[in-house]
């Protein structure tokens, strides 16, 4: 199956469904025959970026190192998800230059916060109110929302397997698969 190799960048705030979305993508890719990797906490927080917190100064860390293994595995063929708060507009534009323009694509998931404050999967936006975990995005840290991002998606409205649809059309309308 040909597929043209790009960046999937998810943004959003926690709780908006950036991995619950970028994993319904995947699932779709990889029936349709593409080869695809999703970069997100669990292997990359966890594994080589261990040492960083959520200070300003590490999440600017984080993103830089992600959009650097992001350009390793797209130069390999791969389409790469990757599923991170990436509060900065001044550091998505980083990766997206790192990046050949034509291999970014920023997903934006755009969910209210008050969505994302009633669903609290892990419970952190209660602790964030309580004080407990400080620098919380959205709460007592900034989120800067994209201003043109190539693929939009309202959780809000749709169901996850629209919601993976209005990603996948994109792909498909930009001749990535
Ligand atoms: C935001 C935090 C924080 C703070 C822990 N602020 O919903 P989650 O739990 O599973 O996803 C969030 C994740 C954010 O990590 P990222 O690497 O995506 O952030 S960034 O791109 O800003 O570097 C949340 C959890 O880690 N978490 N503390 N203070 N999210």
């Amino acid at each position: 199956k040909n597929q043209k190799p790009c960046v999937l960048w998810f943004t959003g705030l926690s709780g908006s469904g950036k991995s619950t979305v970028a994993n319904a993508v995947e699932s779709k890719l990889f029936e349709s025959g593409c080869h695809s990797y999703l970069l997100d906490g669990d292997n990359v927080r966890h594994g080589i970026n261990k040492d960083l917190t959520f200070s300003d100064e590490d999440r600017v860390e984080n993103i830089r190192r992600i959009g650097e293994i992001s350009k390793l595995f797209v130069d390999s063929g791969l389409i790469v998800l990757t599923a991170f708060i990436s509060p900065f507009r001044a550091d998505r534009a980083l990766v997206r230059e790192l990046t050949a323009e034509a291999e970014f694509v920023e997903v934006y998931i755009d969910t209210p916060i008050e969505v994302c404050e009633q669903r609290d999967p892990k419970g952190l936006y209660k602790k964030a109110r309580q004080g407990e975990i400080k620098h919380f995005t959205g709460i007592d840290s900034p989120y800067e929302a994209p201003e043109a991002p190539e693929v939009t998606v309202k959780t809000a409205d749709l169901n996850i397997e629209e919601c993976a649809n209005v990603v996948v059309d994109y792909l498909k309308a930009k001749k990535y698969i």
